[in-house]
């Protein structure tokens, strides 16, 4: 049987390198061949997402920046400041957290989707047109994020101008002025060229990028326990390849924009110019709980659990 697997990035990127691996897995270990499809192929990643619970694709990547209206506690993964930046403690949450692999399983199964994995794409940085060293920077600044609309709430407590947008549309919107900034995970500022219409990198330790890989549930269900066993294990296998290849990775390709753009500035900012983006996260969160109830308040706090018995 042939399935079909779809991902928010290319082959080469971060989500690409998973899912190549997950379908060596699946295929050394099962007759089944897995079919993939790079962002691009089969449209935006809301597209691949609907085509996912259709039951058209057995496997997808959505990252939370796109799941938040689909599951509104996805939204967690935007409180500035709630997830570390260390990508080993990172490496051990993901995998060991229980608001992930129960919590977060069984809000995904309700929308019919088997939660697979989630994990880490690295430190987001910002890349403007003007420099950022503090909030008062992003006054009057449009600045793209993924459409979410607690990534809304920060970057408007952040005092931007937030512009939620699907990915296709961010590098024109940078060359046309439409928008003056965006974040994103070092390797995929690289790999996507945006140093080539931004000139300021700035680090404010804000957020880890944070993806999701699920099954249709269905799909799923209806797999043997050998099959079952063969998905999930080739899930774990390609969560603790992908952890491995990211090791330095973010060094390397902030390296490669360095050379490829010599005049592009690179700005981490130090506590003291944190400390307005830290306070806006305060009122981030509490308006995390003001969209997310109960269940909001309750998966925030298994998270900040999970932390730090992860640490
Ligand atoms: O910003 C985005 O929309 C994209 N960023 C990453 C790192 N992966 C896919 C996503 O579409």
């Amino acid at each position: 049987e042939k399935w079909r697997y779809a991902f928010e990035e290319s082959l080469t990127e971060v989500q690409g390198v998973y899912a190549t691996k997950f379908k060596e897995e699946i295929e050394a270990n099962s007759d089944h061949e897995v079919l993939l499809f790079p962002y691009g192929t089969l449209g935006e990643s809301a597209d691949i997402m609907e085509q996912a619970q259709a039951g058209i694709l057995q496997f997808v990547d959505q990252s939370p920046g796109f799941t938040g209206s689909l599951i509104p506690e996805a939204q967690v993964f935007f409180v500035p400041y709630l997830l570390p930046t260390d990508q080993e403690h990172l490496s051990r949450f993901y995998k060991n957290s229980k608001a992930i692999n129960e919590d977060f399983k069984d809000l995904y199964a309700n929308q019919g989707l088997e939660l697979l994995n989630m994990f880490p794409e690295g430190e987001v940085a910002m890349t403007t047109k003007d420099p950022v060293t503090g909030c008062e920077d992003l006054n009057e600044v449009k600045f793209r994020v993924m459409t979410n609309p607690l990534l809304v709430e920060s970057y408007k407590a952040f005092g931007a101008i937030p512009t939620p947008l699907p990915w296709g549309e961010v590098y024109g919107g940078l060359q046309l002025n439409i928008i003056q900034g965006q974040e994103n995970p070092t390797f995929f500022l690289y790999s996507t060229k945006i140093y080539e219409v931004t000139d300021h990198i700035t680090y404010a330790g804000h957020n880890n990028f944070t993806t999701a890989v699920m099954a249709n549930k269905e799909f799923f269900d209806g797999l043997s326990p050998a099959d079952q066993k063969v998905v999930n294990d080739a899930a774990a296998a390609a969560y603790d390849y992908i952890v491995s290849y990211q090791q330095g990775l973010a060094e390397q390709e902030l390296d490669k924009i360095k050379k490829a753009k010599p005049e592009m500035t690179v700005t981490v900012l130090s506590e003291e110019q944190r400390s307005c983006f830290k306070d806006a996260a305060k009122d981030v969160e509490a308006k995390f709980i003001e969209m997310t109830g109960d269940s909001g308040k309750a998966i925030l706090d298994q998270l900040k659990a999970d932390l730090k018995a992860t640490m």
